[in-house]
């Protein structure tokens, strides 16, 4: 039975990634710190498989990730904690440093040191190119980036590269752009407009408060991202690849396309601004060519943004109507 050792299992990604894994019948150890309250909502529906075992620890307790590591020798680790949000960033800059950069140091080291046959995954992201320097983004575009979260996954990012330099470890980072689901952090746009909608056809809200409508994301589904995650360790050499859907849409693309699946005429009806949501310095264009992906990997995503949009918005009327 293959081990796999997820951290951030608690998080989007990582619940899609742990279910992949269970079906596949690997054993699956996923990271979770300790909180005053317990957030297990996006795996409740996994803990009662015995083949999922949670571990406590954090990105920024080095013990804490070098003994489990020790102990299971896991085949593949997957490096999904992070401080993720792109405007808490700005507030909690140390700490999103902290965990975002360092914390991949911390794994890194503890992969090293407990179990240097082990695959590892980091979770890189399509923030890293910022301010991009050529349309599309590929494996090959410079980085630029624009919040203090994308310099910190632009750390985590080379510091996996120097460790499968430095040290032969089998390691490697997904250049991921935009994605998202139903399990999605209501602090991101999507969610947050795809939950709102849903909420002012029910009559439970009147609108939407937003920053800027005209940044453009490459926005797909974490579904199909997390295998892209696998495919990766599955190969004979480490290395890095941009998984995008080759497409982008702007905000208020989004927002129009949400009002249109919930049945909301008026678009402008339902969007106020605020300028609380405008952030010090914008990404305004992601666009990522995934064709290396498609080309090793066999990649491909299979949820395009009309398709994402309906699932996300769908979702959300289904639970705001219970
Ligand atoms: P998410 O939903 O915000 O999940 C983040 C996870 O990290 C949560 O499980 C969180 O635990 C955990 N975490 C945070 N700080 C930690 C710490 N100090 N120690 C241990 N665990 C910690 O993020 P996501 O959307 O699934 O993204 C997964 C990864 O991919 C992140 O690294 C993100 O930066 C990166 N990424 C995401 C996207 C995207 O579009 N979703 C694109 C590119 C890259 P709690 O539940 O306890 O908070
Ligand atoms: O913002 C604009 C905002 O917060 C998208 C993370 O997963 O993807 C994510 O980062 C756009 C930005 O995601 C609101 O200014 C307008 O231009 O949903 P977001 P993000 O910043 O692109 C990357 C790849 C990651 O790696 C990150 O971890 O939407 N926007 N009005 C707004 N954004 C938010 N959140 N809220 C608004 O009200």
């Amino acid at each position: 039975m293959k081990k796999a050792f997820i951290t951030g299992v608690t998080g989007q990604d990582g619940s899609y990634l742990a279910e992949l894994l269970l079906d596949k019948g690997y054993k699956v150890y996923g990271l979770t710190r300790r909180t005053s309250t317990q957030n297990f909502a996006r795996i409740d529906h996994l803990m009662h498989n015995e083949n999922l075992e949670l571990i406590s620890g954090d990105l920024i307790d080095q013990n804490s990730l070098t003994y489990p590591l020790q102990k299971i020798q896991p085949d593949e680790v997957y490096n999904l904690a992070a401080q993720s949000f792109v405007q808490t960033s700005w507030d909690q800059p140390v700490l999103t440093g902290e965990f975002t950069a360092i914390g991949v140091v911390r794994i890194l080291e503890a992969v090293r040191l407990a179990c240097p046959q082990a695959k590892f995954y980091q979770a890189s992201s399509s923030e890293m190119f910022g301010k991009v320097q050529s349309v599309p983004q590929t494996e090959e575009t410079p980085f630029y980036p624009r919040s203090p979260y994308g310099v910190a996954k632009v750390y985590g990012h080379w510091i996996t590269v120097n460790y499968r330099e430095s040290y032969d470890l089998f390691a490697c980072s997904g250049i991921l752009f935009n994605h998202e689901s139903p399990r999605r952090g209501l602090e991101f746009v999507t969610r947050k407009i795809a939950n709102a909608v849903a909420r002012v056809k029910l009559g439970k809200q009147t609108h939407v408060e937003l920053g800027n409508l005209d940044s453009k994301r490459d926005w797909g589904y974490a579904k199909d991202y997390v295998e892209a995650m696998w495919l990766m360790l599955q190969q004979d050499r480490a290395e890095d690849y941009v998984i995008a859907t080759g497409e982008t849409h702007s905000v208020k693309e989004f927002l129009m396309a949400a009002c249109a699946e919930a049945g909301l005429p008026d678009w402008e009806a339902v969007y106020k601004h605020n300028s609380a949501y405008d952030r010090p310095a914008e990404v305004d264009l992601l666009i990522g060519d995934a064709t290396k992906a498609k080309e090793k990997l066999g990649w491909e995503p299979k949820v395009r943004f009309d398709e994402l949009v309906r699932i996300m918005v769908q979702a959300e009327l289904e639970k705001e109507s219970e």
